[in-house]
């Protein structure tokens, strides 16, 4: 099969928007370097999809203020996505459609939860939904994009990952790569979110 044909969209496919968040953009509590540069390439997708008829999932992180990763608790990060803050909130150019599937993560204290799928219903709402199909952008490459790409796999789902359409928050040369090999090797396939437009 041609490359094109294997990403027609239809039936069974969903594009899934991983933590665009204020607090993930640069100038935001754990900005991501050129984290803001996934929105344009995100938001032609969502029209893509959405001209398919096609499921719309966005995860976000959303934490109590007392989270078990924050610092102040002894975990890695400072504190960002507080729930019902302005750093939870939306990349404001993201143009989110008002049916989206919205999936809330990391909502309690004492667990953390980079996937999308971890203590969350979204495998469920997937399923019910018919969907057999992610193609997967956001952020960040090294956390929350990487284990929901894995998450995905391991439950089944074909997973696409839109590699133009990730940042990853890590600064050491090669966290990216080595989060892209762990998908890979997991069975995702990286695609650009240029060759899904040309082929729809
Ligand atoms: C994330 C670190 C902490 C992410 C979330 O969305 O990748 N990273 N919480
Ligand atoms: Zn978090």
């Amino acid at each position: 099969m041609r490359v094109r044909d294997e990403l027609k969209l239809g039936a069974g496919d969903a594009l899934v928007l991983v933590d665009v968040q204020q607090d993930f953009l640069p100038g935001g509590h754990l900005g991501v370097e050129e984290g803001d540069r996934v929105v344009p390439p995100l938001n032609r997708m969502i029209g893509i999809f959405r001209n398919h008829g096609l499921p719309v999932v966005a995860t976000r992180d959303w934490h109590p203020l007392n989270h078990c990763s924050f610092r102040e608790q002894g975990g890695p990060w400072p504190p960002h996505c507080v729930q019902h803050t302005h750093g939870a909130d939306w990349a404001p150019e993201l143009a989110l459609p008002e049916d989206a599937m919205i999936v809330s993560k990391g909502d309690t204290a004492t667990q953390e939860a980079y996937s999308g799928f971890q203590g969350t219903d979204l495998a469920d709402r997937l399923h019910r939904a018919g969907v057999r199909r992610l193609f997967i952008g956001g952020l960040a490459t090294d956390y929350c994009v990487l284990q929901t790409v894995l998450d995905a796999c391991a439950q089944g789902f074909d997973a696409r990952v839109l590699e133009d359409a990730i940042r990853a928050v890590g600064v050491e040369a090669g966290d990216a790569d080595h989060a892209l090999q762990q998908m890979r090797v997991a069975g995702a396939k990286l695609i650009s979110s240029q060759d899904l437009a040309d082929a729809n």
